[in-house]
């Protein structure tokens, strides 16, 4: 049986649900931009691609030079085509223009070029998160957009996905009709149908959270993650393994496969900010593919994809994953 690629899934969405050829063309290019970005972060040291620049982004985090040539891949694929009526990135303060030469479209991209940054230089997986959101003013002439074009809750996405570049470099994509997942043929240059319908187990055993910062948690982090090292000595009355990659794409897509909890929580070490995470460009887009996986998102108190933002590189606490365990450690914010 021929293999279906991304292209044909696309092609095939749009018969069966109406994809739009915008939104279509949309992701093939977000994707052939993934297949550029896996090929330089693959070439490691012999690239001279690895290591810091010498700037820092709005999140005041040193910037490696693959973050930056990984925002520049995804930039110049996107701004020609005339789907886009702008962007947004974590590696930019603002809003990203699309320069008056070229037509604009109905859609907003936001993404996290290169998430997982700290393991760039140590070859452990690091990926690349993407949201898609409509541009408000309906007829698609957004005009110069602000910051404020881009502040829609998760639910308005039309379509999220990242791609992981790992032993294999995969794009998992949703676009509100379940999770597929594609595994780069790198032979033939193409992302291939192999992970046809996702789900999230709704129960787990391993749960993934940084224990370096547990004196930092709230007392519902503390309980909860008490139990869990508890075992079957404790309430749960089952024993958890834990993983923390610290590659958010990685964690997830380790969940994505076999379930699990991962866990961002805020923490005192900067109690004026919620998280570390960011909403619009790491927690919306997993939150949304999460919840079409079956699983469920939430930032201890709401569904993530309830959140209004009011900044774009706004930060949040995650909980998202197997669902018993995300609305048991809700449950217990609400206590
Ligand atoms: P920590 C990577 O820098 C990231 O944004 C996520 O991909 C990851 O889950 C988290 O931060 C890791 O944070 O504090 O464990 O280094």
């Amino acid at each position: 049986m021929s293999r279906v690629t991304l292209s044909r899934y696309l092609i095939e969405q749009t018969r069966s649900h109406n994809t739009p050829a915008d939104l279509r063309f949309l992701i093939e290019v977000v994707a052939r931009a993934c297949k550029a970005i896996s090929h330089q972060v693959s070439k490691g040291a012999l690239g001279g691609v690895l290591g810091s620049m010498e700037t820092e982004n709005v999140q005041g985090e040193v910037q490696k030079k693959l973050d930056v040539l990984s925002n520049e891949i995804l930039l110049e694929a996107n701004e020609w085509g005339g789907h886009l009526a702008g962007m947004a990135s974590e590696e930019m303060d603002n809003a990203y223009q699309i320069p008056g030469r070229y037509p604009k479209g109905a859609y907003l991209l936001v993404f996290d070029p290169l998430d997982g940054s700290s393991n760039i230089d140590v070859n452990v997986s690091v990926g690349t998160i993407f949201s898609v959101l409509r541009c408000p003013d309906r007829n698609g002439e957004c005009g110069d957009l602000g910051e404020e074009a881009f502040l829609q809750p998760g639910t308005e996405q039309v379509a999220a996905g990242y791609a992981i570049y790992g032993p294999q470099t995969m794009l998992l994509l949703t676009l509100g009709n379940g999770v597929k997942g594609f595994t780069l043929d790198r032979e033939l240059g193409s992302f291939v149908l192999t992970h046809d319908d996702i789900r999230v187990p709704e129960t787990t055993q391993e749960f993934a959270i940084n224990m370096s910062n547990q004196r930092h948690w709230e007392a519902p982090v503390q309980r909860y993650v008490g139990e869990l090292l508890a075992g079957e000595t404790g309430p749960l009355e089952k024993n958890y393994n834990m993983r923390w990659i610290a590659s958010m794409v990685a964690d997830v897509h380790r969940i994505l496969t076999r379930g699990g909890l991962f866990m961002y929580p805020r923490d005192s070490r900067e109690p004026e900010k919620p998280g570390k995470l960011r909403l619009m460009y790491e927690a919306n887009p997993m939150s949304f593919i999460i919840e079409q996986a079956g699983g469920a998102a939430t930032n201890g108190s709401q569904r993530i994809l309830d959140i209004q933002p009011t900044s774009l590189h706004q930060r949040v606490a995650v909980f998202l994953g197997s669902k018993e365990e995300v609305e048991r450690v809700t449950a217990y914010h609400q206590e």
